[in-house]
C-alpha cells in the first residue's frame, strides 16, 4: 500500500470523524490491510490532527479485557491517541457530537516520568506513575454499526471520541487497583460490572504493555500524559436522556448526562 492511499484513507477517516458520518470499514475496499500498515494510517490520522493545532492528552489501550474483546470479535489489545478537544468539560454531552456512541469504564494513569519500553513491567509502571483517576471513555466508531476487522479499528484511532474523567485522583499505591471494582449504570440500572483485574490482571500491565509496543516505534510514554488502559466493562449504547453513572470503589463516581 502507498504512501498515497494510507494518507487518502486518514483523511476519509478523519472527515467522517468531523462530519459525524458512518462509512464502510476499509478492509472492503482494503482486504490487503495489515495491522503494520494499519498503524501507519492512524499515525497519519494523529499527524492531520496535530496540524489543526490539537494536542495528545496521551495516548490509551483498547482491547485489554475479556469483556471488550468478546464483544467485539477481536483477540489482541490495541492503541490510538485522546486528543484535548475529546476531554468533556462538565457532565454533559450531546448526541449531536457522536454517530452511534458508547460507553465504558476504565482506570487513567497520570505519569510522573517517561516511560520507554521494551520489558516495561507493571510494577515499573506503577512506579513512574504519579496519579490514578477513575474515566468514562466514550467511543464512537466511524464504521458503521461498529463493524470492523482489527487493521480497521486501528486505522480510525480506536474509535477515540470522548472521555470523561473522575474528579478524584488518587496515588497508586492508595489503591489495589486490581481489586478496584466497578458498576457502570444508565438510568439508575446496572448495565455491566467488573474489577481492574479484568484489564490483563492489573490496569498497570496495560500501561507497560502499550510502553512495550510503542517502543516498536521507537516511541515512549511521556511524564504528565494520562494514559487510558482499556474497558473493563464491555460498552453500553448511550440514548438521549440517559444519565450515565459509574462507581469505582474507593474512588467516587463518575457521571454524565446525554442531551439531544
Ligand atoms: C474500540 C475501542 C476499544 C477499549 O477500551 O477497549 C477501547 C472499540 O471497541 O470500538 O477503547
Ligand atoms: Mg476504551
Amino acid at each position: 500500500m502507498d504512501k498515497v492511499i494510507i494518507k487518502d484513507l486518514a483523511r476519509f477517516l478523519a472527515d467522517a470523524e468531523v462530519e459525524k458520518r458512518e462509512v464502510l470499514k476499509i478492509t472492503n475496499d482494503h482486504p490487503e490491510l495489515t495491522v503494520e500498515k494499519a498503524y501507519e494510517i492512524q499515525e497519519q490520522l494523529v499527524q492531520l490532527k496535530l496540524e489543526e493545532g490539537y494536542q495528545i492528552v496521551g495516548p490509551k489501550m483498547g482491547f485489554t479485557s475479556q469483556a471488550k474483546m468478546k464483544q467485539m470479535n477481536v483477540n489482541e489489545p490495541i492503541y490510538g491517541y485522546i486528543f484535548d478537544y475529546m476531554v468533556v468539560n462538565g457532565q454533559e454531552i450531546s448526541m449531536q457530537d457522536f454517530i452511534h456512541p458508547k460507553v465504558e469504564a476504565e482506570v487513567a494513569f497520570i505519569l510522573g516520568k517517561d516511560i520507554e519500553g521494551p520489558g516495561m513491567t507493571g510494577a515499573q509502571v506503577l512506579a513512574a506513575t504519579e496519579y490514578v483517576v477513575p474515566a468514562l471513555e466514550i467511543i464512537d466508531s466511524r464504521y458503521e454499526n461498529f463493524n470492523f476487522t482489527l487493521p480497521d479499528v486501528i486505522a480510525d484511532n480506536a474509535s477515540s471520541s470522548k472521555v470523561v474523567f473522575g474528579s478524584r485522583i488518587k496515588r497508586p499505591d492508595e489503591l489495589e487497583l486490581d481489586l478496584l471494582g466497578v458498576t457502570l449504570s444508565i438510568n439508575g440500572q446496572i448495565k455491566d460490572l467488573g474489577a481492574g483485574a479484568a484489564v490483563v490482571g492489573h490496569p498497570a500491565n496495560s500501561v507497560a504493555m502499550l510502553a512495550n509496543m510503542l517502543a516498536r516505534k521507537g516511541l515512549k510514554l511521556k511524564a504528565g500524559q494520562i494514559i487510558l488502559t482499556g474497558g473493563i466493562t464491555g460498552a453500553v449504547v448511550l440514548n438521549v436522556g440517559d444519565s450515565v453513572s459509574a462507581k469505582f470503589d474507593g474512588f467516587g463516581t463518575v457521571d454524565f448526562q446525554v442531551k439531544e
